[in-house]
C-alpha cells in the first residue's frame, strides 16, 4: 500500500451562532504570553493565513489529489477550539443514517452548514445546512482564495477518537458538481485515510490495484479532484491507539437547480 506522509432525514436547524467581527490574523512568531488569548477571543481568521505549504500531487488511475498545510499549527489549534465552541452537531434520530430501510447509529458525530435553503441528502438521508457560523465561514474562505473554487455546503464529521470512523464510500451523489472538487479540512489527531479504486475492493475484485494511503494532519488541506470520486472510494478506518479527537470539514459544491 502507498503511504504518503506528509509533514509538517430533514432536520431543523438549531444552530444561530451569531456572528462576530472578523478575526485577528494570529502571528505564531509572536510571544504567545501577552494577548493572545484577547486575540483568540475575537475569533478566527478573518481568510488571511499562512501560505498553504508544500503542495503535493498524488495521482493514480483517475485519482488526481492535491495536499498541503494550509493553516499553522497555532492557526489549526484556535481554529478547532473555535469550532468545538461554535459547532452544533446532530442528536437523536437527526444523528442516524437509512441503511436498507433500517435506522442506524453512526460512529462519529456530524452537522451540516451552508448556504440558506440548501439540503444534501446522502445514506438516505435530507440534511439541511445551517447558516454558516463565522468560524467556518473564515475557513470556507482560506480554502476560496488558495484554491480559486468557490464552495456553498460543508458537512462536519467529528471523531471523538480513534474508534470513530467512516467507512468506505464515494461522495458522488447527484446534487454535488460534478466539475467541482471536494475540499477536505483536517483539524486536531491525524488520522489515515485511504482510498480503494472502485475495481479493486473486496476479495473477488475485478483488478489489483493498490490502494492509495494518506495521513491527514492538523491543518492539513485534501483536494479530491474530479474524477476520483467517480473511481475510488475513501475511508477513515479505526486506529484504536488514537485518544484525541479530530474535526474533519468537507467543503462542497451543491448544484442549485439539482438540490432536492
Ligand atoms: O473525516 C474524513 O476525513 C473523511 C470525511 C469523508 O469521507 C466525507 O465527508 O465524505
Amino acid at each position: 500500500m502507498e503511504k504518503f506522509v506528509v509533514k509538517g432525514q430533514k432536520r431543523s436547524c438549531i444552530n444561530d451562532a451569531p456572528k462576530r467581527s472578523p478575526w485577528k490574523r494570529i502571528k505564531p512568531e509572536r510571544d504567545t504570553s501577552g494577548d493572545l488569548e484577547e486575540e483568540e477571543d475575537e475569533a478566527a481568521a478573518s481568510g488571511e493565513f499562512s501560505d498553504p505549504i508544500p503542495w503535493q500531487k498524488i495521482e493514480a488511475e483517475g485519482l488526481d489529489l492535491d495536499y498541503a498545510l494550509l493553516f499553522s499549527k497555532e492557526e489549526a489549534d484556535h481554529l478547532f477550539k473555535k469550532l468545538e465552541e461554535e459547532v452544533v452537531y446532530a442528536s437523536g434520530e437527526e444523528s442516524k443514517v437509512h441503511v436498507f430501510g433500517k435506522l442506524h447509529n453512526i460512529p462519529r458525530k456530524q452537522a451540516t452548514y451552508g448556504d440558506a435553503g440548501l439540503t444534501y441528502t446522502y445514506s438516505g438521508v435530507a440534511r439541511s445546512a445551517c447558516p454558516w457560523t463565522s468560524t467556518l465561514e473564515n475557513i470556507r474562505n482560506a480554502v476560496t482564495k488558495t484554491t480559486g473554487q468557490s464552495f456553498n455546503f460543508v458537512l462536519v464529521n467529528r471523531y471523538k477518537d480513534g474508534q470513530d470512523h467512516m467507512g468506505e464510500h464515494r461522495d458522488d451523489e447527484r446534487e454535488l458538481d460534478p466539475r467541482s472538487p471536494i475540499a477536505s479540512v483536517s483539524l486536531g489527531a491525524a488520522r489515515d485515510f485511504i482510498f480503494r479504486h472502485r475495481d479493486a475492493r473486496g476479495k473477488q475484485s475485478r483488478r489489483q490495484i493498490e490502494p492509495v494511503k494518506l495521513e491527514l494532519a492538523h491543518g492539513s488541506l485534501l483536494l479530491m479532484n474530479p474524477p476520483t470520486n467517480t473511481f475510488w472510494y475513501h475511508s477513515l478506518p479505526v486506529r484504536k491507539k488514537i485518544l484525541l479527537p479530530r474535526i474533519n470539514l468537507t467543503f462542497r459544491r451543491i448544484l442549485l437547480d439539482r438540490k432536492k
